[in-house]
């Protein structure tokens, strides 16, 4: 008998942050996670999370939007699929709902979680097949204060856990963000690489000086210089850009990973499944990447343990990830919801072997951060973690 999908839940899950995260379009102090749960008729539920930052300051969907577009037209739609086959599901959905890229993505990843627990392979072998089983990690420092920030990364260094560090910038004046750059390079020298990720806060003429101050400040890597429309402004930086330039918020699909490649647009791209559609198309932008010797990153949206590791599964079966990932946004919340400890060590995230997504949730966590959750529903045993 045909093993059909037969309810979809949807939670909204808000955790604390250990410090504040600047970004230019928005701060942050609490993460904000969507989560999924596909029930199926063997009993077989898989999960899937949607989370984007800021409300809608960064992407085009909120959690509250995901969790609306889920409930009210993508869960009618996939209610009495056939659960064993994930693509056919996402194919009909994809033929009825426009855009909504991070609901489809976590409906996805939570359909490939409940495959790889009814067959017993991790959601890497569904993908393609796990090509390491280790991921490069980077930190990234945010806190808005210079000092700080050279703190948090002599910390991460000296621990073993993050020894590349992308910062964010674009929100302040030029001439004051490169110097914030420059000090923190100028301490911790050679024992660290500097990214910077400008979240489109720039224009023409300010990407065009900000790329060489930053080229003399020693950073490695810009990310999203100008506006996420600007593809011919993106084109024009990489070609005369001393420093790589890596796509962002450009990507938002196969289509455009295929017009930047064309133009030669970018000289990396960063992977983002939520941004991408799903993960699927996640790995079709790194195929086209890939194809076009373009360099490929993996890119998170601050995701918590579930978005995260769904991500890692994908990032583990790339031949190439030249640029290495930042999927370290489960350490920037003050409490992990998973029961299955993730592990970083040696500049690195594993990637879990059991089948599906390879974790299990705390659900006494899940309970106590869902939104609205009624008084209290775990006890006082939360460790905050610090820096
Ligand atoms: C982005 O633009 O890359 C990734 C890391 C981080 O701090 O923010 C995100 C979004
Ligand atoms: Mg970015």
């Amino acid at each position: 008998m045909a093993i059909t999908i037969d309810r979809i839940d949807t939670w909204i899950i808000e955790v604390p942050t250990i410090r504040p995260h600047v970004l230019s379009m928005t701060s942050i102090n609490k993460q904000v996670m969507t989560l999924v749960f596909v029930s199926c008729s063997d009993g077989i539920t898989g999960v899937g999370e949607g989370t984007t930052i800021g409300g809608l300051s960064y992407g085009n969907e909120s959690p509250e939007g995901i969790k609306l577009a889920i409930d009210l037209y993508c869960a009618p739609i996939l209610i009495g699929q056939r659960a064993e086959v994930p693509a056919s599901a996402m194919s009909l959905l994809r033929n009825q709902v426009v855009g909504n890229h991070f609901a489809k993505n976590a409906l996805e990843c939570a359909l490939l979680d409940a495959a790889g627990q009814r067959s017993g392979l991790a959601m890497s072998e569904l993908l393609g097949g796990r090509l390491r089983q280790k991921l490069p990690v980077l930190w990234v420092l945010a806190s808005g204060d210079t000092a700080q920030d050279i703190d948090e990364a002599t910390q991460m260094i000296e621990s073993g856990r993050h020894n590349v560090f992308k910062l964010k910038i674009g929100k302040r004046p030029l001439k004051d963000d490169v110097a914030h750059v420059a000090k923190i390079k100028r301490a911790l020298g050679d024992r660290a690489s500097i990214r910077v990720d400008v979240n489109q806060a720039w224009n023409q003429h300010t990407a065009t000086r900000g790329t060489k101050m930053l080229a003399d400040a020693g950073v490695d890597l810009i990310e999203q210089p100008v506006h996420r429309a600007d593809r011919a402004g993106l084109e024009q930086l990489t070609r005369y850009s001393p420093v790589p330039i890596m796509a962002d918020e450009t990507l938002n699909g196969p289509g455009d990973a295929l017009e930047v490649a064309r133009r030669n647009g970018a000289h990396a791209f960063s992977i983002k499944p939520a941004q991408a559609g799903g993960l699927f198309a996640a790995g079709q932008i790194a195929a086209i990447g890939t194809a076009g010797n373009i360099g490929i990153y993996g890119g998170t949206m601050l995701e918590g343990g579930v978005g995260t590791i769904a991500s890692a599964q994908l990032f583990s079966t790339f031949e190439n990830l030249d640029w290495g990932t930042e999927l370290f946004a489960p350490l920037l919340q003050t409490e992990n919801i998973l029961a299955t400890p993730l592990v970083y060590r040696d500049f690195s995230l594993e990637v879990p072997n059991a089948p599906g997504l390879g974790i299990k949730l705390d659900m006494d966590k899940v309970k106590h951060f869902r939104r609205n959750a009624p008084a209290k529903t775990v006890s006082s045993s939360i460790n905050r973690r610090t820096v």
